[in-house]
């Protein structure tokens, strides 16, 4: 190496010091991890990888095709399409396409109208201001999912009025880790010919590993193509499925989905392309395959069952406290009620704690990621009582 290249990597460093570290155990609020070791000879031999132009990297474009069934046999689909892209919000932003394509088919001057749950990421917000879609926001309901009931009036009354193009339902929902009623949704769903896009980002790989010991009575877990009119499932390998940024994913039902992507794209080796993002790495696709081989089910199961395990424990020391949950946490997110969470978040970071909060209540929200382990959150508990202390 010679001294410029020295010099670069010296001062490249010095930045990337000031960046927090997940293994210090104070970040609290993120949904990302530290990515398995394994993924750093991957992101090399994978490094020039393109699938923006399949023609050109046959092997990885192979492999993408794999992927996709691998996350087939989680999301109970033997005959799945889709992609490994940049994150959730691009697997939403492509499920909303869709269904505006499909609407659009239909009428071409209608508006796209599509039912959207409170607790949706505000990645579909994006979509609204590309796509000019209308939401329709039911209430949540006392587990503060989408009230079903509500669901089913507001389609029943103004189906004929509005039209319903597609129903977002969620799969482990950002701020509290909660799942829509799914297989009701899904009944609606097909009696009234409605397409259901999943957002299951975070529980994609959480809920299909979940054991039964921390499955909450008399709550449906049920999110994947099993249930009717499931169309499209987000799902993201860079959030527990500990792959490294970026990798997302969109699956659909099958493959008849594709030509409402397809663009066409006259001077690549293929002549259509239906991803958003054009160039894009096939890094996603190399480490994901890698870790899902290598975990297995055994393996995500583990994980999985230590972030729960050390959610309960997070509860467990709270209460000690005197500090109390929101709900039993239905995945690895625990709420903490708070009158002024955003204080409360403010003073945790001058000490060095980085939580977020809650929109739909309010409450403190912890992430509790597998590089999360009990004496990060002993010392957690330290520094919150102190806030309040204060
Ligand atoms: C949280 C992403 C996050 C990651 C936040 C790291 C803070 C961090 N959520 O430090 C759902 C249910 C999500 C979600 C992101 C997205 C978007 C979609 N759906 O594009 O990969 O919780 O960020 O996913 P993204």
């Amino acid at each position: 190496m010679d001294i410029k290249e020295k010099e670069i990597l010296r001062e490249l460093k010095k930045y990337r010091e000031r960046d927090l570290k997940y293994e210090d155990g104070k970040i609290l609020g993120s949904m990302c991890s530290k990515p398995h070791p394994l993924s750093k000879k991957i992101v090399e031999m994978f490094l020039e990888s393109n699938l923006g132009d399949p023609g050109l990297f046959p092997g990885t474009k192979e492999l993408e095709g794999k992927v996709i069934k691998m996350m087939g046999n989680i999301l109970n689909n033997k005959n799945p399409f889709g992609y490994i892209i940049s994150g959730g919000t691009e697997a939403n932003i492509t499920a909303m396409r869709v269904i505006k394509k499909i609407s659009r088919k239909k009428d071409k001057d209608k508006k796209v109208n599509i039912i959207l749950p409170k607790t949706a990421h505000f990645s579909f917000e994006k979509a609204r201001d590309m796509m000019d879609l209308n939401y329709i926001s039911p209430p949540l309901n006392k587990n503060y999912i989408m009230d079903v009931k509500y669901l089913k009036d507001y389609i029943e009354d103004k189906r004929e009025k509005h039209g319903i193009d597609g129903i977002v339902a969620i799969a482990g929902c950002t701020e509290l880790g909660t799942i829509d009623n799914i297989l009701k949704i899904s009944k609606i769903a097909k009696e009234h010919k409605i397409y259901i896009h999943v957002d299951a980002a975070f529980g994609g790989f959480v809920i299909p590993f979940l054991e039964e010991r921390y499955r909450l009575e008399n709550y449906n877990y049920e999110f994947d193509f099993s249930l009717d009119n499931v169309f499209s499932i987000t799902i993201d390998p860079h959030k527990m499925g500990l792959a490294p940024i970026p990798a997302g994913s969109i699956v659909f039902k099958d493959h008849s989905f594709k030509k409402y992507l397809d663009v066409e794209a006259p001077y690549l080796t293929d002549t259509y392309q239906a991803t958003l993002i054009g160039t894009r790495t096939g890094i996603g696709v190399a480490t994901t395959w890698a870790l899902m081989k290598l975990l297995g089910s055994e393996g995500y199961r583990e994980i999985v069952s230590k972030c729960m395990e050390n959610s309960y424990y997070l509860i467990r020391r709270m209460n000690e406290y005197d500090f109390e949950e929101v709900i039993t946490p239905v995945l690895n997110i625990v709420t903490i009620k708070d009158e002024d969470p955003l204080r409360t978040s403010l003073m945790l970071r001058d000490m060095g704690w980085y939580v977020s909060i809650c929109r739909c209540v309010d409450a403190l929200r912890i992430i509790v990621m597998p590089h999360i382990n009990k004496d990060h959150i002993d010392n957690f508990i330290e520094a919150l009582s102190q806030c309040k202390r204060d």
